[in-house]
């Protein structure tokens, strides 16, 4: 059975777990790896991040090669549309929202969720850069209901687990969301929430931050 390796605090993981639970895809998950990773684990992710799966033979690191295996291997319940030029907006849009959103505001993630601090330099990019990508995801969503459009696709199991941490990040470090902008986010997420498989992830990715802080304390 395919398994998934990494932990539930980790948005890139948990944009796996959707799309598996979306597409009701078998699989076992392992959420207890710790970075950094041993020596086997880096075998099968050696960037040493989480997530990475094993499916027989594969082990397969990085969630949007992931995503693309499952959808070229598990072709059942598709999570991209059928159309190419549809299937391209979709692809087009999780690249806006990881590499000019994402991968921007997790450069506060030290500040805003572990306790350390940013420079002010690096705030100021941030801050400039996120502008940028917000006015470029602007010009690409839908919420139609979904956010490529009319249905549910692997960008709304990317969106669901960064759009929260993009607003998180930037009111604690700016004092202002980034996303305001976009005040269609906040009745998507909540209706993406009603969803079974979403509202799972959610409730358990903050089960897992409750306990990691926890422990954190008792340290
Ligand atoms: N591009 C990677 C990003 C994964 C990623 O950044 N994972 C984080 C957790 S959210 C991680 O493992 N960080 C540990 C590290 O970089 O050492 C993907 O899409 O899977």
């Amino acid at each position: 059975m395919l398994k998934l390796r990494g932990f539930r605090i980790s948005n890139y993981h948990n944009k796996v777990r959707l799309a598996l639970l979306e597409k009701g895809i078998p699989h076992e998950e392992d959420d207890k790896c710790m970075v950094p990773l041993t020596d086997e684990q880096r075998a099968a992710s050696p960037m040493g991040k989480v997530p990475w799966i094993q499916d027989g033979a594969l082990k397969l690191s990085e969630s949007q090669a992931i995503c693309e295996y499952l959808e070229d291997a598990y072709p059942d319940k598709p999570l991209y549309p059928t159309d190419a030029a549809a299937r391209a907006k979709v692809r087009e849009l999780m690249t806006y929202l990881e590499m000019h959103l994402e991968l921007v505001a997790r450069r506060l993630y030290f500040e805003a969720f572990f306790g350390g601090k940013v420079s002010d330099e690096t705030k100021k990019e941030v801050e400039r850069d996120l502008a940028k990508g917000v006015r470029g995801l602007k010009a690409l969503v839908k919420f139609d209901p979904y956010i490529a459009g009319k249905e549910l696709s692997y960008a709304d199991c990317a969106a669901a687990v960064h759009l929260p941490l993009i607003s998180m990040s930037s009111k604690i470090c700016f004092g202002k969301d980034a996303l305001e902008e976009l005040p269609q986010v906040k009745p998507y997420l909540k209706m993406l929430a009603e969803r079974p498989a979403f509202r799972r992830v959610g409730d358990e990715r903050k089960a897992a931050m409750e306990a990691r802080m926890a422990a954190a304390a008792k340290k």
